[in-house]
């Protein structure tokens, strides 16, 4: 039998701060910083998550990359911390690492808007041409109490400014009403247009048929008048509300990115729909056939809404970009608090954008995608522990001295001699975040739970585990990878829920990797190589600033 140990062959540890460095603009007069700072008051602020300085904010909308700066734009509430009279938020940035906030780009001030600028995309109609289309939530009359989504299109005041500071409301508006058999309600959330095979555009907009979610087809030869197709693009039987539909083309070979009309024999597609039902993003890779607007997935077990989902912690009403500086695709999604309105109120700010990921077709399944951080946050890091041939014995926690910091990007190699020994589990990945909590960190396991703890306070009464719990299944072996927020907090008032999902791993593979960004409240983790991702919010109260510190540990009975 082999040696009872877990190796943790290499670990990097890198401490990450906010950035520091200055950024040129043209007009600096108009910019104000995202200086919003943490405090003993503000502990939970973050360094490399974009944040508004205060107030409510959900999904991105409209991303693009125009004449030198990244712009992000936002659902956001100028008047609270809850949501409500949401406008389009904006901020710039030249490594969307250090974000600059400018004014809101779109209000409520239209009778097609007027209870708020809902989400949206943007798409670049010529190269020096970007449109934004979005979701108006409006009245059907003055008199009727009853809400409806259209809708609408607007376009730079300035296509010379990069910061694309003003945008007008195009006279055409509204663009879309619902059409007949689909409810107004549901009818939301238009993506980035691209160019069929017929030299069209199209786009989709999310909405739902019964309780099946459907991404509704247009077509337009001038952007202003479209037309629905007769068959959706794509519907999935008891899916329920489909919100931020995105539908993009990945590269079948290698990880660049590409824009969002190109198509061809080395293309392949994926489209995602947030589930209202869930509030969680599915995805699906397939076939698109420009010619009939046909979408067929790779694999219809993992069809939207009841197959892969971008990540499997919070993270909501995602969209990508083709940024067209690094030739990549870059993916932004909302995280949102896991602690009480009331808090969040006395806080005065709720949610993040998580950290922007590139994502590209895994090469080795050819029907799920890879997400990495952008590189760019490699530039964050400020200081950096190498440590390799550390054996994690059986039920051992082993701090990492010297790493203390609730600003971390920490990448971990686990090493098994043998998983001869590993429980034999009929797995049910029906209840997957059941079964993290029912194994939690504390679980002795045979192979496993093994992983780190960060924001672990020195006597280990706050922690957030990150672990891998090995098993033998009939088809080989798999591993539940899960982010374990139960004793994240001493505070009792934050949602502590655990997050986590299977992952199944060659049989001659014995090594798994793990990839952690920790910034203050929020704890990001890439598992082997993006294959598997889980975000959470979580909420210290003795784990803060250099109070926090870095553990690995193995609960395994057998290594
Ligand atoms: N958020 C927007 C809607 C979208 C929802 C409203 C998803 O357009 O469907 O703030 O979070």
């Amino acid at each position: 039998m082999s040696p009872f140990i877990s190796v943790c062959a290499c670990c990097w540890f890198f401490v990450a701060a906010s950035a520091s460095r200055d950024l040129t603009y043209r007009d600096s007069d108009i910019l104000s910083l995202n200086t919003a700072q943490r405090t003993s008051e503000q502990p939970y602020r973050t360094g490399f998550h974009f944040q508004p300085t205060k107030n409510w904010m959900n999904d991105p909308n409209g991303l693009m990359y125009y004449k030198g700066y990244y712009h992000l734009f936002y659902q956001w509430n100028p008047y609270g911390a809850v949501w409500g009279t949401i406008t389009w938020g904006h901020a710039v940035s030249t490594d969307m690492l250090q974000w600059h906030i400018l004014d809101v780009a779109l209000a409520p001030d239209q009778w097609y808007d007027i209870n708020g600028c809902w989400t949206g995309s943007a798409t670049f109609v010529a190269a020096n041409r970007p449109v934004l289309i979005y979701t108006g939530w409006t009245n059907i009359s003055s008199s009727v109490e009853h809400k409806i989504q259209v809708q609408a299109v607007a376009v730079p005041h300035d296509s010379e400014d990069p910061l694309l500071q003003k945008w007008i409301k195009v006279n055409d508006n509204p663009i879309l009403v619902a059409p007949i058999g689909i409810d107004p309600t549901e009818f939301r959330d238009p993506t980035t247009a691209w160019i069929g095979a017929d030299g069209k555009w199209r786009m989709v907009v999310g909405s739902k048929r019964k309780e099946d979610g459907v991404a509704l087809l247009y077509r337009s030869s001038d952007f202003l008048h479209w037309h629905k197709a007769e068959d959706p693009l794509h519907s999935v039987v008891d899916t329920g509300m489909w919100e931020c539909p995105d539908f993009y083309p990945v590269s079948i070979g290698g990880q660049n990115g590409l824009d969002t009309s190109v198509n061809g024999p080395d293309v392949i597609h994926v489209l995602k729909a947030s589930l209202a039902n869930d509030k969680h993003d599915y995805y699906v890779v397939g076939t698109y056939n420009s010619d009939y607007d046909t979408f067929t997935p790779a694999d219809s077990s993992h069809n939207v809404g009841i197959g892969l989902r971008y990540d499997y912690g919070k993270f909501y009403a995602s969209k990508t970009f083709y940024d067209s500086a690094k030739g990549r695709r870059i993916l932004f999604g909302w995280v949102n608090e896991s602690s009480s309105a009331k808090n969040d109120i006395v806080k005065g700010w709720s949610s993040l954008q998580g950290f922007p990921r590139k994502i590209w077709l895994n090469g080795e399944t050819k029907s799920s995608i890879l997400q990495w951080p952008i590189q760019e946050i490699e530039t964050l890091r400020r200081r950096s522990d190498s440590l390799s041939g550390i054996f994690l014995e059986a039920n051992s926690v082993t701090r990492v001295t010297g790493v203390e910091g609730a600003q971390l990007d920490v990448e971990v190699e686990f090493d098994m001699p043998s998983l001869n020994e590993a429980e034999i589990l009929e797995v049910d990945s029906s209840n997957v975040q059941l079964a993290c909590s029912q194994v939690g960190k504390s679980h002795k396991g045979a192979v496993g739970p093994f992983g780190l703890l960060v924001l672990a306070s020195e006597d280990l009464k706050e922690q957030t585990a990150v672990f891998f719990y090995a098993v033998l299944t009939g088809g080989g072996w798999k591993t539940l990878i899960c982010s374990d927020q139960g004793r994240s907090s001493l505070n009792n008032d934050v949602d502590k829920t655990s997050y986590g999902s299977y992952m199944s791993v060659p049989s001659n593979d014995k090594s798994l990797r793990l990839r952690t960004l920790v910034d203050h409240s929020i704890v990001e983790t890439f598992a082997q190589g993006g294959e598997i991702c889980i975000t959470s919010r979580v909420y210290p109260v003795k784990a803060v600033n250099n109070q926090a510190h870095l553990y690995l540990f193995n609960n395994g009975v057998q290594y």
